[in-house]
């Protein structure tokens, strides 16, 4: 008897193989056309027995990319999802499952019903396996599962050495571009895998609005983008440029080498300096989009940034600010604007589609109008995007809007900063017993390809991935506590490089967008002086290594301990945790602070949450934000004139230290 893991991991196991009916399931459907044949016709229904619809749900055909930022395919998804959370119980819903995914797109069916096991209550202990071996197609080239399929066929069927396919950096791209320097960690599948998965915590215009959704769409990718920033620093390139002139060719382009499908359909490839277009594609359900629509929208929401107010439906004011005691925070407001989220957005008419128009304008700079009938390019996809050097050039554009609005926001005062009575005397960190000199480098690890691809053989097919990663090592903090009582305090931990591209130090406003979160937690200080030491694999932004279809089979049921029962899938991964560093030594600012726990915590009225891993990029399940301070602080707002630098909030603040630590690449590889 299949246990209910079991159940899940059969549906979204081989994705792309039709599978036959069992016949339990009374569907009702158009006649027997192809599935791309019944787009646009009759939905299929479920019948007498089911009483559900699928409505929109196979409007993406089958073999196509899937996009979550085209708001005709989010409504494809929400209507399977809607159809799958009426189900009764597990046993209701695989079988609709079942039927379901020989009838709509792959990648739609995979996300939805994603969806589904982390919200329907019946599923709570199933646990999701790696994006990677549901789509190992959306990681490596086909040329390479090309060569491994060749391998299979020609396999004597006894032999059971597991046929390997090895990836990793540089091997889709040479040096000579400068932007390629980067690549490894762009194309990394732990990166990849946790966009897509941020994605499915966060949609667009479907399910419960988590809390404070705006203002962490914001934050999320504003710190991926510091992250990115310190990886171009490690590596010698200046930092990432936003795409503002949408008039002008742009100079990089992006050829994944990946496929949409098991068919070899290809992703749209960007040549260098391609020109972004008007967006002619119906044939996909877009509505025709002009550059000029894009333009538009961004004054508008740069107006309303500088008047401090947007303007409602029905014309009324809603004021920009983030020192608010009610209501939503100015970010909050615009991050849901400029997304953007039609149901949550003040005026979306108004403010239109800024955010996800733009990545598909991007997505079709090949083939705008279908005149070359090539599929959209790799910033369509949640789980491909962050592997095109577009993607960061866009989102920084998006960034420097909400700095925009940040700026406009008071600077913190002395009090708003300081903790009185606690004094954070040193900090460092400490790795094989070395202080304050972390270590990163090459290592590698393995996924059972086999689980997402259908290559009609029981052959099995590994990738071996090449990644970075470092050595693990612990936060060290010296702290006082003044007072007779014991005093909670929130830590909050940041990493920025300590000098600019050409050698310099940064000041304040410089370096403030580079302060990557490393960990934010809770602690208790005694009086007296507390010695407090954090392990590095328990950060706040981070998950556990990825559950693989054979950990979820095999291994020890997931929830033995607290983080692995807190995982859902959304997190930085571990192991990208810390930027590259130099061949030679590369020096970075530990900045650490600690505020009144009385003054961030966070009323959550009973809701006992799931999915608290990686809670600062990724939130905790149907309950509130755990920080009640604006995402960021204290970093989120420009200085005040007395604080020049952040080693002037140390020097200030008794609750707030600075220290300089090296990160080391150890190009010969990691030794853990
Ligand atoms: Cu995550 Cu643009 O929002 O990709």
């Amino acid at each position: 008897m299949a246990t209910d893991q079991g159940k899940v991991l059969r549906l979204l196991e081989k994705p792309y193989e039709t599978q036959r009916s069992d016949g339990t399931l009374d569907i009702e459907f158009p006649g027997e056309l192809g599935v791309t044949e019944r787009v646009g016709g009759t939905p299929p229904t479920i019948g007498a027995r089911g009483g559900a619809q699928l409505g929109q749900a196979t409007s993406v055909p089958r073999g196509k990319a899937f996009s979550l930022f085209i708001e005709s395919h989010r409504r494809a998804a929400k209507d399977l999802i809607d159809a799958f959370m009426k189900t009764d119980g597990l046993q209701g819903l695989v079988e609709l499952a079942t039927r379901a995914k020989n009838l709509v797109n792959e990648s739609l069916f995979v996300y939805a019903f994603s969806y589904v096991v982390l919200h329907k209550k019946d599923l709570h202990s199933v646990r999701l396996p790696s994006l990677v071996e549901m789509f190992p197609n959306k990681f490596v080239p086909q040329e390479d599962i090309m060569k491994a399929q060749i391998e299979a066929n020609r396999r004597d069927p006894n032999d059971t050495a597991p046929i390997v396919i090895e990836y990793g950096p540089e091997f889709a791209s040479t040096n000579i571009k400068p932007e390629h320097r980067v690549s490894y960690w762009r194309e990394d599948y732990g990166i990849n895998s946790h966009h897509w998965h941020w994605h499915l915590v966060y949609p667009v215009g479907f399910g419960e609005a988590p809390d404070r959704k705006g203002e962490l769409f914001f934050y999320m990718h504003q710190q991926m983008l510091a992250r990115y920033d310190m990886e171009r620093l490690s590596v010698g390139l200046n930092r990432t440029e936003k795409l503002e002139n949408w008039r002008v060719p742009v100079p990089d382009g992006y050829f994944s080498k990946l496929t949409v499908n098991n068919t070899s359909r290809a992703w749209g490839t960007r040549q260098d300096n391609s020109m972004l277009m008007d967006l002619r594609r119906e044939d996909i359900g877009l509505e025709p989009l002009d550059i000029t629509d894009l333009e538009i929208w961004r004054s508008r929401i740069f107006d309303a940034i500088h008047q401090g107010y947007m303007n409602d439906r029905n014309g009324e004011k809603v004021p920009l600010s983030d020192n608010v005691t009610s209501g939503k925070r100015g970010i909050d407001i615009l991050g849901d604007a400029v997304e953007a989220d039609r149901r949550l957005s003040v005026n979306s008419l108004y403010y239109g589609d800024l955010h996800n128009q733009g990545h598909i304008v991007i997505a079709f700079t090949h083939d705008n109008d279908n005149a070359h009938k090539e599929e959209m390019g790799v910033m369509g996809d949640s789980a491909t995007a962050m592997r095109d050097p577009i993607f960061y050039r866009w989102h920084k554009f998006i960034d420097d809007m909400f700095q925009e609005y940040k700026l406009t926001q008071q600077p913190y005062t002395l009090e708003e900063l300081s903790l009185p009575n606690v004094v954070l005397e040193r900090v460092g960190v400490l790795s094989k017993e070395q202080p304050d000199a972390l270590t990163t480098g090459w290592t590698v690890r393995e996924f059972e390809a086999f689980r997402g691809l259908d290559f009609n053989s029981n052959a099995p097919v590994n990738l071996r991935l090449t990644h970075i990663d470092h050595s693990p090592f612990d936060y060290h903090l010296q702290v006082k506590n003044q007072l007779q009582t014991p005093k909670q305090v929130t830590v909050r931990i940041f990493l920025a490089p300590k000098f600019n591209v050409r050698g310099l130090e940064m000041n304040f406003m410089e370096q403030r967008l580079l302060w990557a979160e490393m960990d934010k937690f809770t602690v208790t200080l005694k009086p007296g002086m507390n010695h407090v030491v954090q392990p590095s694999k328990d950060s706040s932004i981070t998950n556990p290594d990825e559950y693989t279809f054979r950990d979820l089979e095999t291994g020890p049921q997931p929830g033995t301990s607290r983080r692995e029962f807190n995982f859902c899938g959304c997190g930085w991964p571990q192991h990208v945790l810390l930027p590259r560093g130099t061949p030679g030594g590369m020096i970075f600012q530990l900045f650490v602070m600690l505020t009144d726990l009385e003054k961030d915590k966070v009323d959550q009225q009973g809701n006992t949450g799931r999915c608290a891993n990686a809670v600062s990029f990724c939130g905790i399940l149907d309950s509130k934000f755990p920080d009640g301070r604006p995402m960021g602080f204290p970093f989120d707002r420009r200085n005040a004139p007395q604080f020049q630098s952040a080693a002037a909030f140390a020097e200030q603040l008794d609750n707030a230290n600075l220290h300089d630590i090296t990160i080391t690449f150890l190009a010969s590889g990691l030794q853990k």
